[in-house]
């Protein structure tokens, strides 16, 4: 399953639709699988473009959300809950909890039929323009629950033919369904692989439900590796992209990933995506109740950087729910219960929404131009330190925008900066500080603590308690930049940065310890 981020809960509001670029109104509450690639440069995500790579892939990844890190500020995804039975057992799982999610009432727990499945696509899609994938990621397992997924997939290939299908699964009975796959024109499959050794998989998963019995401790876990594999090299032949999901969970499988990676890669996975094993005792996950912790935001990314060169790494995963909608990392779905789609108007109007699409185009368009000049003006700078490298953090709301105020924050998203590149490394979760219209100064150490390895935080706007808090921690606050794409800002910040370095006025010194722990779980990983 596609696994709900304890996260997603903090989401509200963004991505609503306004016009492009143009800031939120201040009063506006805040919320807020692409990749970079291990070469540094991307054959797809933040970076990669027409240019790299064929245009049949291009075609599939560039307004898929997941698949792209770029099209991630400026597309939306949502899923459809019509999976809700299991396969499998994995220790970091419990769908009582509605997938170890910190589940709101009625949300998760609006299990869909095919029919209303098709009417809440047609409902969001008639809302959210911009919503250009459709995935079936649990509760449960995709594969597990056959008849119900591709009904509602066949279904919407008729209905809604310009929406892009995508589909995750744990693997097990993945091998049984590549035609079926291919027959509705699923381009985009995830399967969640944490493992390529048996002996590393019967810490994760006690059982499999396999050949009409239950099957236990390694033979389990060697059936369900062998069948990961046989699917992923299928859905390779047949020209499927594929994703592979990785639950981090340190001490069992953290140095074994990159193994992982190189394994998928070499049986064609188009992205890599490791995310963190969420394990909170109240979830009463078989890892929550024995202890097992999840990883910090430096471990996991230490894991990322040594997969570098292996399979393309998707770092903005937000672990979305089994039944989210909107931007990664927003959840509108309680926009969209089945009560208030009723009364809903519902137009599908494909030319509507190929406008509107084509107006995030040219935007995207702009904020490629944006960057090439803030990366020409970084060549004119000769500095002490050209391999100068420097984390910043961004408060944003979409559009791939510096729009966000400090305090309405739930998330920041961090780029690697340096004078040859802007680069998505991931996001840190915190606790929002503006609650009511009011700071909440006991929120703020551990915000500060959340971005403590970062230079700068650029922000659309900042109180003067904050400012004060984050100076004095040696992160600075940066609000010059508001509504400017954010790799540009980025860039312009750091030629400022380098230039007083070079004139003496600060001295330059590396930081790193973002030692809080990252991440939520959600059903795609868990799948
Ligand atoms: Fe959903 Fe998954 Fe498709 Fe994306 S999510 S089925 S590939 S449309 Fe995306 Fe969500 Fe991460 Fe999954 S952010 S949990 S990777
Ligand atoms: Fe099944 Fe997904 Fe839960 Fe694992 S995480 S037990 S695959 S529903």
């Amino acid at each position: 399953m596609e696994t709900p981020s304890l996260a997603a809960k903090a989401f509200i509001g963004i991505g609503q639709i306004r016009p492009l670029g143009a800031p939120p109104p201040v009063a506006e509450s805040s919320g807020g699988c692409g990749t970079t690639g291990g070469s540094g440069k991307a054959s797809c995500g933040s970076s990669g473009g027409p240019d790299d790579m064929p245009p049949e892939i291009w075609e599939k990844v560039k307004n898929h959300p997941c698949y792209s890190e770029e099209a991630h500020h400026h597309y939306a995804r949502m899923h459809v809950a019509v999976a809700p039975a299991c396969n499998i057992q994995c220790h970091y799982c419990n769908r009582k909890y509605d997938c170890s999610n910190e589940s709101r009432p009625g949300v998760v727990s609006q299990k869909l039929t095919p029919d209303q499945a098709v009417k809440k696509v047609l409902a969001v899609a008639s809302e959210i323009p911009q919503m250009t994938v459709l995935g079936i990621a649990g509760p449960g397992d995709s594969l597990a629950n056959p008849a119900k997924t591709f009904e509602t997939f066949r279904r919407l290939q008729e209905d809604a033919p310009d929406i892009k299908l995508c589909l995750s699964t744990n693997g097990l009975a993945l091998p049984d369904y590549v035609d079926e796959i291919c027959k509705y024109n699923i381009d985009h499959v995830t399967i969640t692989i944490n493992m390529v050794d048996p002996a590393v998989g019967e810490k994760i998963y006690p059982w499999i439900f396999w050949d009409h019995r239950r099957v236990t401790g390694y033979e389990a876990a060697k059936i369900l590796h062998e069948r990961q594999m046989l699917g992923l090299e299928m859905l390779t032949a047949r020209g499927v992209l594929t994703k592979v999901n990785s639950v981090l969970i340190p001490g069992v499988n953290d140095e074994h990933l990159i193994e992982v990676n190189r394994e998928v890669k070499k049986r064609g996975a188009f992205l890599h995506n490791i995310m963190p094993l969420i394990s909170e005792a109240e979830h009463g996950t078989h890892y929550g109740l024995t202890g097992q912790r999840g990883p910090t935001a430096q471990e996991l990314k230490a894991v990322q950087d040594a997969c570098s060169g292996g399979a393309n790494l998707m770092r903005h995963c937000r672990q979305c729910r089994a039944d989210a909608v909107g931007l990664l990392g927003e959840d509108r779905s309680e926009e969209f219960t089945l009560d208030k789609i009723e009364e809903m108007e519902v137009v599908y109007d494909l030319d509507k929404r190929r406008a509107y699409q084509d107006q995030v185009e040219t935007e995207r368009q702009a904020q490629h131009a944006a960057k090439q000049e803030a990366l020409a003006a970084q060549g004119t700078l000769t500095d002490v330190d050209p391999g100068m490298k420097v984390l910043v953090a961004v408060a944003t709301e979409g559009h791939g925008r510096v729009n966000q105020h400090f305090g309405h924050a739930t998330e920041f998203q961090i780029f690697e900066v340096s004078a040859s590149e802007a680069l998505f490394v991931g996001h840190r979760r915190v606790d929002l500080y503006c609650q009511g219209g009011y700071g909440e100064d006991e929120q703020l150490p551990s915000i500060v603590n959340a971005i403590n390895d970062c230079h700068a935080v650029l922000v659309s706007k900042i109180g003067a308690c904050p400012r004060d808090e984050l100076t004095a921690a040696g992160i600075e606050p940066v609000d010059q930049y508001a509504h400017e794409f954010i790799e540009k800002a980025a860039l312009s910040w750091f030629a400022g940065y380098r230039e007083r370095v070079q004139r003496g006025e600060i001295a330059h010194q590396p930081r790193g310890d973002a030692s809080i722990r990252q991440g939520a779980f959600t059903t795609e990983a868990a799948a």
